[in-house]
This record gives C-alpha cells, sequence and structure tokens, in this order.
C-alpha cells in the first residue's frame, strides 16, 4: 500500500470499516421522516446545509472506511424544481447511512440541429419554446446506461449503482442505498400506490445493482423510447438471468412522490406491452453492449455532477 503522508497513514490505521447494515434502533439513522414539498427550496439553502459534500456531489464518511462506492443515476430533463427537493433530503440520509457516493444526474438533449436555432430570436423564452418544440422522445433506461459508463470513467472504483427517478424521497432513512446479494428494488411502498408494491414484478422508481449484477444482464434495454415498460424489462432480465429482486421490508420503504403531470416528450409508448414479452431475445443485444451516444458536456456542480448527453431519437 502506498500512502501519501503520514498523516494519511495514521487516519487510515485508525478508521475502522463503516458498519455493514444498520443495527435498528441506531444512532446513525432516524428511521421514519417527515417529507413535505410545499416550502420553497433553492439550491444555495442545499448547499448552506450540506457543507461536506464535495464538489460534483461526493461523499465520504469522514469517521468510519466505506464498504462500497456507490454512484446514485438519476434520468433528467427539465425537473429542476424536483431536483432541489430530492437534493435536499437525500445528501443528510446518505451521510446518516455511512457510504461514500457520488450523484449523477444524466440529462437528455437534442443535438446540433435544435441548438441551430438560437440564433433566430435573441429572447430567452423565445429560445427556450423552440429546444423544447424540437425535443426528442425521452428514453429513462439509455440515459441510465450512460450513467453507469460516464459514473465509471469518472472513478473506476464504484461498485454500486443506484438509479432513481427525480420525484421520489425516501420516507425512511433505514432504506439502505446501497448493493445487496441480489439486484435491489428499493422504490415498494410508494404514496400514489397506497404505500404497498402495484404488481409483485414491478421493479420501479428507485432501484440498484453491483456492477456485476448490472453486466450480468447487459445493463438495461436502449430501445425503450417514451413512458413505461423499461423497468419491467429489466426485471424480467434479472429473472432470466437467475437472480432474484430483493427488497426492504413495507414498512420502511416507504417513498413520497413529488406531484406532476405527464412530461411532454414523454408519452406513454406503444411498443411497450410487445416488447416486454421478448426480453429474452433481445437482452443479449441491446443493452450496454450496445450502448452508443454523444456526450455534450460533464459539468461539476457543488451539490451534482451533471452529464448532458445526445442519446439519438426512435427509429
Ligand atoms: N424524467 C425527466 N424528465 C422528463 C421525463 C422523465 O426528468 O421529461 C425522469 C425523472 O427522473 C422522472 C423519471 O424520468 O422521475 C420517470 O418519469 P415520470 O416521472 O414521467 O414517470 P412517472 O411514472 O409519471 O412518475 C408518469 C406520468 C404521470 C402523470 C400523472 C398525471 N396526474
Ligand atoms: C406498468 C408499466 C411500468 C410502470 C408501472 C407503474 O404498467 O413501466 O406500470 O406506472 N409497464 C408497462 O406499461 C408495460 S405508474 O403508475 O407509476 O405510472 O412503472
Amino acid at each position: 500500500l502506498l500512502y501519501h503522508s503520514r498523516q494519511e497513514l495514521q487516519v487510515t490505521m485508525t478508521l475502522t470499516m463503516c458498519p455493514v447494515g444498520i443495527a435498528l434502533p441506531s444512532p446513525l439513522t432516524v428511521g421514519r421522516l417527515l417529507i413535505e414539498f410545499s416550502s420553497p427550496m433553492s439550491m444555495e439553502r442545499v448547499q448552506r446545509e450540506n457543507p461536506d459534500v464535495r464538489q460534483g456531489g461526493k461523499y465520504t464518511p469522514p469517521d468510519c472506511l466505506p464498504r462500497q462506492k456507490v454512484a446514485i443515476l438519476i434520468p433528467f430533463r427539465h425537473r429542476e424544481h424536483h431536483l432541489k427537493y430530492w437534493l435536499h433530503y437525500l445528501h443528510p440520509i446518505l451521510r446518516r447511512q455511512k457510504v461514500a457516493y457520488g450523484i449523477y444526474i444524466i440529462n437528455q438533449v437534442r443535438g446540433a440541429g435544435a441548438r441551430g436555432w438560437r440564433g433566430w430570436g435573441g429572447q430567452a423564452d423565445i429560445v427556450e419554446f423552440a429546444l423544447q418544440f424540437g425535443e426528442d422522445t425521452f428514453n429513462r433506461a439509455k440515459l441510465l446506461n450512460v450513467g453507469f459508463m460516464e459514473a465509471l470513467k469518472d472513478d473506476e472504483e464504484y461498485d454500486c449503482f443506484i438509479f432513481s427517478d427525480v420525484d421520489l424521497i425516501p420516507m425512511d432513512d433505514r432504506n439502505l442505498y446501497r448493493c445487496y446479494e441480489q439486484p435491489r428494488h428499493f422504490a415498494v411502498g410508494m404514496d400514489k400506490f397506497g404505500f404497498r408494491l402495484p404488481y409483485a414484478g414491478y421493479f420501479g422508481g428507485v432501484s440498484g445493482l453491483s456492477k456485476s449484477q448490472f453486466l450480468k444482464i447487459n445493463g438495461f434495454p436502449n430501445e425503450y423510447w417514451g413512458w413505461g415498460g423499461e423497468d419491467d424489462d429489466i426485471f424480467n432480465r434479472i429473472s432470466l438471468n437467475g437472480m432474484k429482486v430483493s427488497r426492504p421490508d413495507i414498512r420502511i420503504g416507504r417513498y413520497r412522490m413529488i406531484k406532476h403531470e405527464r412530461d411532454k416528450h414523454n408519452e406513454p409508448n406503444p411498443q411497450r406491452f410487445t416488447k416486454i414479452q421478448n426480453t429474452k431475445m433481445t437482452m443479449k443485444r441491446d443493452g450496454i453492449s450496445s450502448l452508443q451516444y454523444r456526450l455534450v458536456e460533464i459539468s461539476r456542480q457543488p451539490m451534482y455532477t451533471n452529464i448532458t448527453v445526445e442519446i439519438g431519437r426512435p427509429p
């Protein structure tokens, strides 16, 4: 082992491993949390309240050696308002959970064609209108594949990947954001489903796979454009590869969702029902092995890393 300084050597020698799970009740976690979205939120406040989070939204427990390095990946487009609440609630929760992590926002944008409009009006709202009008269909699972690749390029030590919608906040900090023996489904009890699973094979909202579990299923499908079905395809990939989804207790896996209307350019995908019948055939060719995208920008914000990407459009 190489140590950079005597000080670092001393710190390393005195730290013990962070706890695997957190015994209940625990001095670290607090259990059930009050989650609400009515008070206004600002990025300045999130920053002020999370001074130990490093540039790019990274954190390492100062008082123990973390067992896993977790990349948290959020598929994203035009949800700045939700992101502030997500960061406000999740940074303190993750800190209490004693895990090393980095937050990555995977932001879908359209290519050069749309940006050509910028010359036209000059006024910001006209430009914004033109950009949104010319937008492509959203693709959640493909964005998450991009997140997996880019997080590993940023830090090859990530061994756990958690995939979270931007509008889902855990209501109990004993729902530990880390990887398990089997692929994990975290969002088991969402408020909109009466705090129950909507169906046994539901894998949407928040899920997590270790690097090897993710590679075993060839990552996520790239070919689900628009809303629905991609999470069911991932569930199929897991089962077809001999793994079994694990979940927290229903009393602990409760979530609040920030209410919102359906987004533009993310209409329900009419092909989703036939596609999920064919996972067994498609998973070998469609996945992380066939992923293509164009990286537009990586920007390190104080509370997260922003990965802006072009992922194309449906054929
Ligand atoms: N997402 C974006 N921008 C978009 C679309 C999706 O950021 O334009 C991301 C975001 O992280 C979101 C996730 O993808 O949480 C899942 O998409 P979704 O929130 O649209 O899916 P959900 O099932 O909503 O939550 C479907 C529409 C519900 C309409 C209800 C009207 N009352
Ligand atoms: C299923 C969808 C899933 C979706 C789930 C919950 O029907 O993608 O509903 O949707 N599968 C298909 O459409 C094949 S929700 O109530 O959150 O809008 O996640």
